[in-house]
């Protein structure tokens, strides 16, 4: 393994490189290198100032992450972070950091522990340690206040966004921000004889700690709001509160103490688990390479074909959007015109970027003229399958020989679509959420003759998109909606027996849900649900019951939010209410079939929904429809809002115990039948 510290000399200024592919992240051995370094200099009276840079193109990505299950699991001892950055510190030669890209985490600690920081322009500085259950743990929360105030360090460390270069310069994080090379400016700085400006002892940025307290309370109050039910933003909080109480060695204590608690929560080891589910999703094990993208078009320029649209402009890859009606093609670009706008006044990017994503997306007089230049096609037209496939009987008489011809349906079957063209092995699914230029999931459905290539090209222009793919087999529903369907199931069977919607609701909400289960349906649409069930019972997917209450509603003018009334009553600003008359209607829908009513506890309801979840999951995985476990992981977080503090269906269910999951199951079906046959997965 090549040495993790490069050491090279600039006159008598000593420049260390870490060199540790991909990120630069800190490992034990990157640590120990680092510090020893800094140390050696200290004693070499040829040093007379230090400047710490990262290799490639980022400074420091933080701690290696893959260390902290093994630490949490007892399989290697603590690592301590603060002493390494202490070493570093008390180093009594100038020690200067030189940062290009990411300082995040440990990287923007190891940074702070330097006495001086020069910065490129493209840098960014952060703690994001929240985002994985964390709080930062290398002395983060003791140093970050006494740079930038401890208004400024609660928040970096509670919400965890990263700082651009600007805002970290003009925050007292950075010194210098240079158009050029840091490292050359950190070394003619070192030539200026810099002082030795240990961050622990400025205290001039520190409030009283009465006022750390009463900030604390506020943004105790947000992370409540933005980041419920999590534990390590108010860890956070309280470390940063600390600094401006306790000497620093004292607030370091405190730190660790905190750091050591999240590091052992459930919590944690389910975030770290999301980040790297989302990451592995991404790879598939023997795809050939894909085919380049250059070109794209998109079919159909409603909500979704607009918005796919725009994951093109925005990745750069300039579209064509046709729709086979002016008007509605029309609306579609309006539409995208006024997304851009909207974007440009909040200042999310200046009016030449958004001219020039506007510019990418080139309106077509027909499906032919569309599709003639394109490397990659996506159809988001109208969920019928007759649709479907006259569209895709013409981009085979249209599109190029090798095009990516690919479905954006959420429940059709993509070897029927695919069977429209001579070219099944180029046609896949990609399946969008809505709405697609914000929700980062792509399910990627493989058909029978899907080629190799076609589902690598997918996967690469999915990750150029900036999505998270997953790929997914071509069973109804793919991977989400598939699970979605028995899950909603069930708590629309818990109304029929006697269930009231709002408690369904909360029971999941209150676990972490972003949505009941009920409310979900009024958002989506009783008519689009009542077509899901429809095909669903048309595909022959078992365990789907033949009629639900709920199939009445789209007959009774209860569409949901677009109709005013679904489950709930939604007054002006869509907001939902508790509806009697729906009551009266679901009791009397019960009563009409002698179906027994009984009361329900939050456990239960629980219970019954997410087991009808995850053993759905299970099938999935049996019938290899999914990669790997931590895909459904991955598309549930990111497509369905289910909490990713618990890590995602399956690995909350494997954190339960599979065992105890399929005892459950096994009870539930003596009870209420082969609707809860245990998937073999959990054997
Ligand atoms: N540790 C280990 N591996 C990491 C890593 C990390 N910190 N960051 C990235 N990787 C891997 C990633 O899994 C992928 O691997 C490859 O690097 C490229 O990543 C004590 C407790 C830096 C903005 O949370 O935000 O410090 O898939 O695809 O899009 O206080 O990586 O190629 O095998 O994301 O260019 C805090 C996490 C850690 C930052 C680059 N730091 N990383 O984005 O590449 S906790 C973070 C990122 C900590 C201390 C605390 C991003 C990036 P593979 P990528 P990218």
């Amino acid at each position: 393994m090549p040495e993790a510290v490069k050491e090279a000399r600039r006159g008598n200024v000593l420049v260390l490189t870490i060199d540790n592919p991909p990120v630069n992240a800190l490992s034990v051995e990157v640590l120990d290198a680092l510090a020893a370094a800094v140390e050696r200099a200290a004693a070499d009276s040829a040093v007379e100032a230090v400047v710490l840079t990262g290799a490639g193109k980022n400074f420091i990505a933080g701690a290696d992450i893959s260390l902290f299950p093994r630490i949490a699991a007892g399989e290697m001892p603590p690592v301590p972070w603060q002493q390494y950055m202490n070493r570093i510190e008390n180093c009594p030669k100038p020690v200067i950091a030189a940062i290009q890209g990411a300082a995040l985490g440990g990287g923007l600690e190891t940074a702070m522990a330097c006495h001086w920081r020069i910065a490129a322009r493209t840098a960014q500085a952060g703690q994001p340690e929240v985002k994985l259950g964390l709080i930062p743990g290398a002395g983060g929360t003791q140093r970050l206040p006494r740079l930038a105030g401890v208004e400024k360090a609660m928040e970096m460390c509670s919400y965890g966004d990263p700082l651009d270069a600007a805002e970290a310069l003009a925050a007292g994080i950075f010194d210098q921000v240079v158009d050029g090379d840091p490292v050359e400016a950190a070394v003619q700085f070192a030539l200026t004889g810099p002082a030795v400006r240990r961050t622990r002892d400025l205290q001039d940025r520190l409030c009283a700690p009465e006022q750390a307290e009463s900030l604390a309370e506020v943004f105790r109050q947000g992370v409540h709001r933005r980041m419920p039910h999590q534990k390590a933003p108010e860890a956070a909080i309280e470390a940063v509160a600390a600094a401006a109480r306790l000497p620093f060695e004292e607030g370091l204590a405190a730190e660790r103490r905190l750091f050591e608690q999240c590091l052992r929560g459930e919590q944690s080891r389910a975030l770290i688990h999301v980040f790297f589910a989302e990451r592995a999703a991404a790879k598939a094990a023997g795809l050939p390479a894909p085919r380049p993208v250059g070109r794209a078009a998109v079919i159909g320029a409603g909500t979704m074909g607009a918005g796919i649209a725009v994951c093109f402009a925005n990745a750069g890859i300039p579209v064509m959007l046709y729709d086979a009606s002016p008007e509605a093609l029309e609306r579609g670009l309006a539409g995208i015109r006024k997304q851009y706008e909207a974007a440009v006044k909040k200042g999310r990017m200046d009016e030449a970027e958004a001219a020039r994503r506007m510019e990418r997306i080139r309106p077509a007089e027909g499906l032919a003229e569309a599709a003639a230049e394109a490397d990659a096609i996506v159809e988001a037209v109208f969920e019928d399958p007759e649709v479907k496939r006259e569209v895709f009987c013409e981009l085979d008489a249209a599109a190029r020989p090798g095009a990516l011809l690919a479905t954006n349906t959420s429940t059709l079957d993509i070897d029927e679509i695919a069977a429209a063209t001579k070219r099944p092995e180029s046609v896949l699914g990609l399946h969008f959420f809505s709405p697609a230029p914000v929700m980062k999931l792509v399910e990627v459905v493989r058909g029978r003759a899907t080629a190799p290539e076609a589902a690598a090209t997918a996967l690469e222009l999915a990750r150029r998109l900036k999505k998270i793919p997953v790929l997914a087999g071509n069973c109804f529903g793919f991977i989400g909606n598939r699970m979605f369907l028995p899950y909603r199931t069930q708590a629309v069977a818990i109304a029929e027996q006697g269930g009231a919607p709002e408690e369904i609701d909360a029971a999941l909400t209150g676990w972490g849900m972003a949505m009941g289960p009920l409310a979900v349906g009024d958002l989506v649409g009783h008519d689009v649900w009542l077509m899901i069930r429809r095909e669903a019972l048309r595909r022959g997917v078992p365990h789907i019951p033949v009629s639900a209450f709920e199939d009445e509603l789209p007959r009774l003018g209860r569409l949901g939010q677009k109709s005013g009334s679904g489950w709930y009553r939604y007054d002006e600003n869509r907001r939902p209410q508790p509806d009697p008359e729906l009551i009266r209607l679901l009791r009397e829908y019960a009563a009409a079939r002698g179906i027994e009513q009984r009361p329900w506890t939050v456990e239960q309801i629980r219970e019954r929904t997410l087991l009808a979840l995850v053993n759905e999951g299970a099938r999935i995985l049996d019938e290899g429809m999914a990669e790997r476990a931590s895909d459904i992981d991955v598309v549930f977080v990111h497509g369905f809002g289910f909490p990713a503090w618990r890590g995602g269906p399956m690995h909350w269910a494997e954190a339960q115990g599979k065992a105890r999951v399929l005892a459950r199951l096994e009870a539930l079906y003596d009870e209420d039948g082969p609707f809860w046959k245990p998937a073999a997965w959990w054997r």
